[in-house]
Protein backbone atom coordinates (compact mmCIF):
# COMPACT_ATOMS: atom_id res chain seq x y z
CA UNK A 1 0.00 0.00 0.00
CA UNK A 2 1.42 3.23 -1.05
CA UNK A 3 -0.91 5.39 -0.33
CA UNK A 4 -0.34 7.21 2.83
CA UNK A 5 -3.55 7.82 5.53
CA UNK A 6 -3.80 10.50 6.73
CA UNK A 7 -4.02 11.15 10.84
CA UNK A 8 -6.66 13.13 12.15
CA UNK A 9 -5.57 16.56 14.51
CA UNK A 10 -5.44 16.43 18.05
CA UNK A 11 -7.93 18.49 20.16
CA UNK A 12 -6.02 20.43 22.96
CA UNK A 13 -7.78 22.62 25.51
CA UNK A 14 -6.21 24.93 27.96
CA UNK A 15 -7.66 26.23 30.89
CA UNK A 16 -6.87 28.60 33.70
CA UNK A 17 -7.07 31.79 35.72
CA UNK A 18 -6.87 35.00 34.42
CA UNK A 19 -2.99 35.94 33.91
CA UNK A 20 -2.36 32.52 34.07
CA UNK A 21 -0.61 33.04 30.67
CA UNK A 22 -3.08 30.74 28.74
CA UNK A 23 -3.01 33.16 25.59
CA UNK A 24 0.68 33.01 25.72
CA UNK A 25 1.01 29.42 25.88
CA UNK A 26 -1.72 28.41 23.38
CA UNK A 27 0.62 31.01 20.75
CA UNK A 28 3.98 29.18 21.71
CA UNK A 29 2.28 25.96 21.28
CA UNK A 30 0.71 26.34 17.93
CA UNK A 31 4.36 28.10 16.82
CA UNK A 32 6.13 24.68 18.04
CA UNK A 33 3.40 22.36 16.10
CA UNK A 34 3.86 23.97 12.66
CA UNK A 35 7.15 24.13 13.24
CA UNK A 36 7.53 20.52 13.52
CA UNK A 37 5.97 20.51 10.51
CA UNK A 38 2.36 19.74 11.59
CA UNK A 39 -0.55 21.91 10.76
CA UNK A 40 -2.63 23.90 13.86
CA UNK A 41 -5.16 26.41 14.63
CA UNK A 42 -5.78 28.15 17.61
CA UNK A 43 -9.33 29.09 18.65
CA UNK A 44 -10.00 31.36 21.49
CA UNK A 45 -13.77 30.93 23.51
CA UNK A 46 -15.05 33.60 23.84
CA UNK A 47 -15.20 34.24 19.82
CA UNK A 48 -16.08 37.44 20.26
CA UNK A 49 -16.46 38.62 16.71
CA UNK A 50 -19.37 36.72 15.77
CA UNK A 51 -23.21 37.56 16.49
CA UNK A 52 -22.97 36.13 19.47
CA UNK A 53 -19.38 36.89 20.92
CA UNK A 54 -20.41 40.51 20.28
CA UNK A 55 -23.33 39.95 22.72
CA UNK A 56 -20.82 38.74 25.41
CA UNK A 57 -18.31 41.40 24.82
CA UNK A 58 -21.21 43.86 25.36
CA UNK A 59 -21.77 42.10 28.48
CA UNK A 60 -17.90 41.74 29.63
CA UNK A 61 -17.23 45.05 29.37
CA UNK A 62 -20.18 46.04 31.45
CA UNK A 63 -22.26 48.02 28.61
CA UNK A 64 -24.88 45.56 28.58
CA UNK A 65 -26.73 43.55 31.27
CA UNK A 66 -27.73 39.94 30.89
CA UNK A 67 -29.61 37.10 33.53
CA UNK A 68 -26.96 34.98 34.63
CA UNK A 69 -28.60 31.69 32.62
CA UNK A 70 -29.46 33.78 29.09
CA UNK A 71 -25.61 34.60 29.50
CA UNK A 72 -24.47 31.65 30.47
CA UNK A 73 -26.15 29.77 27.12
CA UNK A 74 -24.91 32.60 25.19
CA UNK A 75 -21.56 31.40 26.15
CA UNK A 76 -22.38 27.87 25.44
CA UNK A 77 -23.77 28.58 22.15
CA UNK A 78 -20.75 30.59 20.93
CA UNK A 79 -18.80 27.32 21.29
CA UNK A 80 -21.76 25.00 19.36
CA UNK A 81 -22.18 27.45 16.61
CA UNK A 82 -17.93 26.62 16.10
CA UNK A 83 -17.44 23.10 17.02
CA UNK A 84 -18.22 21.40 13.47
CA UNK A 85 -15.43 23.80 11.92
CA UNK A 86 -13.24 22.36 14.62
CA UNK A 87 -14.71 18.85 14.37
CA UNK A 88 -14.15 18.92 10.56
CA UNK A 89 -10.36 20.73 10.68
CA UNK A 90 -8.99 18.03 13.07
CA UNK A 91 -10.56 14.79 10.32
CA UNK A 92 -8.05 17.23 8.14
CA UNK A 93 -5.20 16.80 10.33
CA UNK A 94 -5.29 20.18 11.88
CA UNK A 95 -4.59 19.97 15.43
CA UNK A 96 -6.78 22.39 17.12
CA UNK A 97 -5.93 24.18 19.77
CA UNK A 98 -8.82 25.99 22.31
CA UNK A 99 -7.69 28.41 24.88
CA UNK A 100 -10.91 28.44 27.16
CA UNK A 101 -13.63 25.86 26.78
CA UNK A 102 -16.47 24.27 27.89
CA UNK A 103 -15.17 23.96 31.16
CA UNK A 104 -14.53 28.00 31.56
CA UNK A 105 -18.33 28.19 30.74
CA UNK A 106 -19.57 25.99 33.51
CA UNK A 107 -16.97 27.38 36.51
CA UNK A 108 -17.12 30.68 36.38
CA UNK A 109 -21.02 30.81 35.80
CA UNK A 110 -21.37 28.54 39.18
CA UNK A 111 -18.93 31.18 40.49
CA UNK A 112 -21.71 34.20 40.50
CA UNK A 113 -23.00 32.44 43.83
CA UNK A 114 -26.70 32.10 41.99
CA UNK A 115 -28.28 29.41 43.87
CA UNK A 116 -30.31 28.91 40.99
CA UNK A 117 -27.26 28.23 38.26
CA UNK A 118 -25.30 25.35 40.27
CA UNK A 119 -22.13 23.69 38.95
CA UNK A 120 -24.64 20.90 37.56
CA UNK A 121 -26.95 22.98 35.92
CA UNK A 122 -24.06 25.03 34.47
CA UNK A 123 -22.36 22.02 32.76
CA UNK A 124 -26.01 20.76 31.28
CA UNK A 125 -25.40 22.85 28.01
CA UNK A 126 -21.86 21.54 27.22
CA UNK A 127 -22.75 18.09 27.05
CA UNK A 128 -22.03 16.50 23.34
CA UNK A 129 -19.58 19.12 22.62
CA UNK A 130 -16.44 17.19 21.55
CA UNK A 131 -14.08 16.03 24.39
CA UNK A 132 -10.44 17.46 24.08
CA UNK A 133 -7.54 14.75 23.67
CA UNK A 134 -5.67 16.34 26.06
CA UNK A 135 -6.50 19.29 28.57
CA UNK A 136 -4.20 21.74 30.09
CA UNK A 137 -5.16 23.44 33.64
CA UNK A 138 -2.79 26.08 34.01
CA UNK A 139 -2.27 26.69 37.43
CA UNK A 140 -1.75 29.79 39.70
CA UNK A 141 -1.59 30.57 43.24
CA UNK A 142 -3.14 34.04 44.23
CA UNK A 143 -0.42 35.32 45.32
CA UNK A 144 1.97 34.16 42.48
CA UNK A 145 -1.37 35.78 39.86
CA UNK A 146 -1.17 38.93 42.23
CA UNK A 147 2.65 39.21 41.24
CA UNK A 148 1.66 39.98 37.64
CA UNK A 149 -0.14 42.82 38.23
CA UNK A 150 -3.74 44.16 38.72
CA UNK A 151 -6.69 42.55 37.27
CA UNK A 152 -8.38 44.91 34.38
CA UNK A 153 -12.03 46.00 34.55
CA UNK A 154 -13.95 43.39 32.68
CA UNK A 155 -16.36 41.71 35.02
CA UNK A 156 -15.18 38.67 36.61
CA UNK A 157 -11.93 39.92 37.41
CA UNK A 158 -11.61 40.21 40.86
CA UNK A 159 -10.15 38.24 43.20
CA UNK A 160 -13.29 37.32 45.15
CA UNK A 161 -14.25 35.55 41.75
CA UNK A 162 -10.92 34.09 40.97
CA UNK A 163 -10.50 32.50 43.77
CA UNK A 164 -13.91 30.98 43.38
CA UNK A 165 -13.04 29.80 40.01
CA UNK A 166 -9.85 28.01 40.99
CA UNK A 167 -11.33 25.94 43.76
CA UNK A 168 -14.49 24.97 41.10
CA UNK A 169 -12.28 24.26 38.14
CA UNK A 170 -10.61 21.42 40.69
CA UNK A 171 -14.33 20.40 41.83
CA UNK A 172 -15.14 20.23 37.84
CA UNK A 173 -12.27 18.05 36.76
CA UNK A 174 -12.70 15.53 39.44
CA UNK A 175 -16.68 14.82 38.00
CA UNK A 176 -15.69 14.37 34.61
CA UNK A 177 -14.46 10.78 33.85
CA UNK A 178 -12.33 9.86 31.61
CA UNK A 179 -10.72 13.23 30.90
CA UNK A 180 -6.65 13.34 30.71
CA UNK A 181 -6.25 16.79 32.63
CA UNK A 182 -2.69 18.22 33.48
CA UNK A 183 -2.00 20.47 36.53
CA UNK A 184 0.59 22.52 35.05
CA UNK A 185 2.10 24.65 37.61
CA UNK A 186 1.67 28.13 35.68
CA UNK A 187 3.97 29.93 38.23
CA UNK A 188 7.29 29.33 36.62
CA UNK A 189 8.99 30.95 34.04
CA UNK A 190 7.42 31.41 30.62
CA UNK A 191 9.68 28.58 28.78
CA UNK A 192 9.70 26.45 31.58
CA UNK A 193 5.77 26.20 31.10
CA UNK A 194 6.10 26.00 27.47
CA UNK A 195 8.14 22.92 27.75
CA UNK A 196 6.01 21.03 30.28
CA UNK A 197 3.23 21.76 27.69
CA UNK A 198 5.07 20.06 25.02
CA UNK A 199 6.51 17.11 26.87
CA UNK A 200 2.71 16.68 27.66
CA UNK A 201 1.28 16.90 23.74
CA UNK A 202 4.15 14.42 23.00
CA UNK A 203 2.15 12.00 24.50
CA UNK A 204 -1.19 12.25 23.01
CA UNK A 205 -1.74 9.70 20.51
CA UNK A 206 -4.63 10.46 17.62
CA UNK A 207 -5.02 7.15 16.91
CA UNK A 208 -8.43 6.03 16.32
CA UNK A 209 -11.34 8.41 15.50
CA UNK A 210 -12.32 11.65 17.62
CA UNK A 211 -15.86 10.50 18.07
CA UNK A 212 -16.09 10.94 21.97
CA UNK A 213 -18.12 13.97 23.33
CA UNK A 214 -18.12 15.70 26.81
CA UNK A 215 -20.97 13.85 28.43
CA UNK A 216 -22.48 14.27 31.95
CA UNK A 217 -21.28 14.86 35.67
CA UNK A 218 -20.14 11.63 37.68
P1 LIG B 1 -11.15 35.92 28.25
O1 LIG B 1 -10.52 36.82 29.26
O2 LIG B 1 -10.40 34.60 28.08
O3 LIG B 1 -11.44 36.59 26.94
O4 LIG B 1 -12.55 35.49 28.83
N1 LIG B 1 -15.99 32.97 30.39
C1 LIG B 1 -15.37 32.40 29.33
C2 LIG B 1 -17.25 32.56 30.81
O5 LIG B 1 -17.81 33.10 31.75
N2 LIG B 1 -17.86 31.55 30.13
C3 LIG B 1 -17.28 30.93 29.06
O6 LIG B 1 -17.87 30.01 28.47
C4 LIG B 1 -15.97 31.37 28.64
C5 LIG B 1 -15.32 30.72 27.46
C6 LIG B 1 -13.94 33.89 31.53
C7 LIG B 1 -13.44 36.46 29.26
C8 LIG B 1 -14.18 36.01 30.50
O7 LIG B 1 -15.28 35.16 30.15
C9 LIG B 1 -15.36 34.09 31.08
C10 LIG B 1 -13.34 35.25 31.49
MG1 LIG C 1 -9.72 38.10 30.49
Amino acid sequence: DTQESQSRGILIVIEGLDRSGKSSQCQKLHDHLVGNGGQARYVKFPDRTTPTGKMINSYLTGSVEQDDHSIHLLFSANRWEAIKGIGRDISNGINVIIDRYSFSGAVYSAAKGNPELSLDWAWYPEIGLLKPDLLLFLDISPEEAAKRGNYGDERYETEKMQARVRTLFKELFARIDDLDVWLVDAGRAIDVVSQDIFAAIAKVSSDGPLTESLGKLG
